[in-house]
């Protein structure tokens, strides 16, 4: 079988600061947390950007630079720059970092969901910061756009740009959106696929839902078209993640998806999730890649060929 690509999604835009201590969110914080998932196993990290001030979601490029420059001085691991940002931004929001860095991946949403957050505020009895209740309780009535006008606009960037895109599909129509893209020239194979489950608004994180999306997206594209991943949001972690070591896939797990260790413990940083997942590939047998050989497997254009 492939060697494991492990993922780690670093801080995201999702989880909110007073959901847990641990959330990385100035630049150093983000950059140092990256490294340490790197060193714990992890070939890829997935990066979003905070104001350092308040942790609230950013796009600015500057802030981006400084987290994307510390990693490279520190580590060879593989950066996958957000395009989803976060649901408050626009997609020229979202993807304004792609021309300037040129980065080896950068994530693609593959269709428009209700993404849900409201139910994270039985969690959280004092609020760090004064935007997150308001923002928490948009999101019930927000949908995270990402049309086919959009995907267009983010084809020709990736395009240009040489970067590979990760796939999020959060639904089945998603594999439906993508099969579209590439009917009309827009994407081609090799693909990589990131099984989004147990979202509120998208697919949930069951068993049979992973091996479903699975079977359909073999029957879409051919089983040697594409590599797949799954991050299994929040209690789906482990278990979506066990499943998918066993099958052949790839796992992405951190702070951005999921907050718990184990149940009703909270993670004390990426690494901890990262190398959790790294001993139940070790206990299953399969070995984990380096940075290098997840570039192989994704066939990426290399860290010589990004810009910072
Ligand atoms: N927040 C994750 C569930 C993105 O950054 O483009 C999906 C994600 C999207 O990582
Ligand atoms: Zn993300």
């Amino acid at each position: 079988m492939e060697k494991l690509i492990i993922t780690s999604a670093i801080t995201g835009a999702a989880t909110v600061p007073s959901l847990t201590p641990y959330l990385p969110i100035t630049p150093k914080e983000i950059a140092d947390s990256a490294i340490e998932a790197a060193v714990s196993g992890a070939s890829i990290v997935h990066i979003h950007a905070r104001r350092p001030e308040d942790g609230y979601p950013s796009s600015d490029p500057k802030i981006f630079r400084e987290i994307l420059t510390r990693i490279k001085e520190h580590s060879n691991v593989i950066v996958c720059i957000t395009t989803g940002g976060s649901v408050m931004m626009t997609v020229e929001e979202r993807a304004a970092t792609i021309p300037i860095f040129r980065p080896e991946m950068c994530s693609f949403n593959m269709g428009s969901i209700n993404f849900a957050l409201h139910t994270s505020l039985n969690s959280i009895k004092e609020f760090k910061f004064e935007w997150e209740k308001e923002y928490l309780e948009k999101s019930k009535d927000f949908i995270f756009k990402n049309t086919f006008k959009d995907f267009e606009y983010l084809c020709k960037i990736i395009r240009e740009n040489d970067t590979k895109p990760e796939l999020e599909i959060y639904d089945v129509g998603h594999l439906y959106n993508l099969d579209y893209l590439v009917c009309q020239g827009m994407l081609s194979p090799p693909f990589h696929l990131q099984f989004v489950m147990g979202v509120l608004g998208g697919i949930r994180g069951n068993p049979e839902d992973l091996t479903y999306l699975k079977s359909k997206a073999d029957l879409l594209f051919g089983k040697n078209n594409f590599t797949w991943s799954v991050i299994g949001v929040g209690a789906a972690e482990i278990n979506l993640s066990t499943m998918a070591i066993h099958m052949g896939g790839h796992v992405r797990v951190g702070l951005e998806d999921n907050i718990y260790i184990k149940k009703g413990i909270l993670a004390k940083s990426n690494a901890e999730l990262v190398e959790k997942i790294a001993g139940l590939a070790g206990i299953l047998n399969r070995e984990v890649a380096t940075p290098d050989d997840a570039r192989k497997i994704l066939r990426l254009k290399g860290s010589g060929k990004i810009n910072w």
